[in-house]
């Protein structure tokens, strides 16, 4: 079927839908993007982006200008259904299905025979077989014969999504042997990486899998920075260290864990199966303590001092992007402009306006500092004279000032 396919509907245009639409544009289909937010969909067909990624605003102005993407807020008859909406944490961390579910009701009256629902939005094992599926079955079409549903995560990082999106290796798996083939045939017509075929529950589990083993690994990074803070250690020069073993690789520590993935999805597998992974809820209560730490010892230091002027640098969610979801930075920023403990100051070049807190220019806020707390490692800031540093407090919670081993190698 994936040969003959040409009209793609992509439902959630956000982080994912819309980079995946306008891809598919350039590659000769017919797109229709759905949001249910007709402020994006205007947005888009104007050939105007609502997100920031690198690029994006050129893809999708030359896709909506050669007529190939066009957004609507109500799905349309296509050849195969994308399913791009997010799959969000409850208050108790539990996973939120109800988009996913909204988008397989919303398309189901348009499903004829022939038909594919790609299921990309990360989401707990068993959704695509127990809760899509059932969903788009209720057209009357026959799973496997003439419907076929597959997951295919995305595994694109932000900052490089329009060349990983392309680039990456993909997982493919169907609710059945067929269903896989179809999927995969289809990313075979757009992506350069090599597809591989499993079933869908592998493949939901594959994708959490990877943000779970990447945030393990950080937050042992991060337990090592409160050690070492109690030993008065420096943890960038112990992990430089460890690292030099030929089998030892330690992610860096940080203020905490941020971005819309990795503080999320280690929770879809606890959720499922608390009694055998203490492992990675513990990792996710390190995680999730570091910006509690890091608010605690700037207290400690600014308390010994008169209304100090505490700036903070940075406050996106990591280095060198502007995108400030579930960022710890942005978190510690608050957190210390409410704890009254002098004037906080923050240096974010990525964002022009911070809600609620006063976003400086980096020479400017350094000349009135007492206190430094580096919380983004953003390119720019590595290039701060050390003049401006002198008779400072410094609180480096991102090995921004850190000097390399290298420096120090006999
Ligand atoms: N971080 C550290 N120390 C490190 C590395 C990262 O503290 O050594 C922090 C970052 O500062 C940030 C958070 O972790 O706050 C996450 O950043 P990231 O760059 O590790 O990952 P994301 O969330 O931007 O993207 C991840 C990627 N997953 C993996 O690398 C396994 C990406 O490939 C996924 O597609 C994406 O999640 C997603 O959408 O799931």
């Amino acid at each position: 079927m994936a040969d003959k396919a040409n009209r793609v509907c992509v439902i959630g245009l956000g982080y994912i839908g819309l980079p995946t639409a306008s891809i598919l544009a350039t590659k000769g289909y017919d797109v229709i993007g759905v949001d249910v937010q007709r402020r994006v969909v205007d947005t888009i067909n104007r050939g105007e982006i609502h997100i920031e990624e690198p690029g994006l605003d050129l893809l999708v102005k030359s896709a909506v200008n050669s007529g190939k993407l066009k957004a609507t807020v109500e799905p349309e008859a296509a050849d195969v259904f994308f399913i791009s909406v997010p799959t969000p944490l409850t208050e108790d961390k539990a996973p939120d299905l109800s988009y996913v579910e909204d988008a397989s009701r919303a398309l189901t009256p348009f499903l004829k025979p022939g038909n594919l629902v790609i299921l990309e939005s990360t989401s707990p094992p068993g959704t695509t077989d127990d809760i899509v599926a059932p969903i788009v079955a209720e057209s009357g079409l026959t799973l496997g014969e003439d419907l076929f549903v597959a997951h295919a995560p995305e595994r694109v990082l932000p900052g490089h999504i329009l060349r990983e999106a392309v680039e990456n290796d993909r997982i493919v798996g169907g609710i059945d042997p067929r269903s896989t083939q179809a999927a995969a045939d289809f990313y075979a017509t757009f992506v350069g990486g090599t597809i591989f075929s499993t079933d869908a529950r592998t493949a939901e589990l594959a994708k959490l899998t990877e943000n779970a083993f990447r945030d393990v690994n950080i937050a042992f990074a991060n337990e090592l920075s409160l050690l070492c803070s109690q030993m008065e250690v420096n943890v960038w020069e112990l992990i430089e260290l460890a690292n030099r073993h030929p089998r030892v690789n330690i992610l860096r520590p940080g203020p905490g864990v941020g971005g819309h993935c990795i503080a999320v999805d280690p929770w879809f597998i606890v959720h499922r199966a608390p009694d055998v992974t203490p492992l990675m809820a513990t990792a996710r209560r390190v995680n999730d303590g570091k910006p509690h730490f890091v608010v605690e010892r700037v207290r400690q230091r600014a308390q010994r001092l008169i209304d100090p002027v505490i700036v903070c640098l940075g406050a996106a969610y990591k280095a060198d992007v502007d995108d400030l979801r579930e960022s710890p930075a942005l978190e510690i920023a608050h957190a210390l402009n409410q704890a009254n403990l002098g004037e906080v100051l923050v240096c974010e070049p990525f964002v022009r306006q911070l809600d609620g807190l006063e976003n400086v220019a980096v020479q400017d806020a350094l000349k009135r500092a007492d206190i430094v707390v580096a919380l983004v490692p953003h390119r720019q800031f590595k290039r701060i004279d050390p003049e401006l540093l002198k008779e400072k407090i410094l609180i480096d919670t991102c090995g921004l000032f850190n000097t390399p081993l290298e420096h120090r190698k006999f």
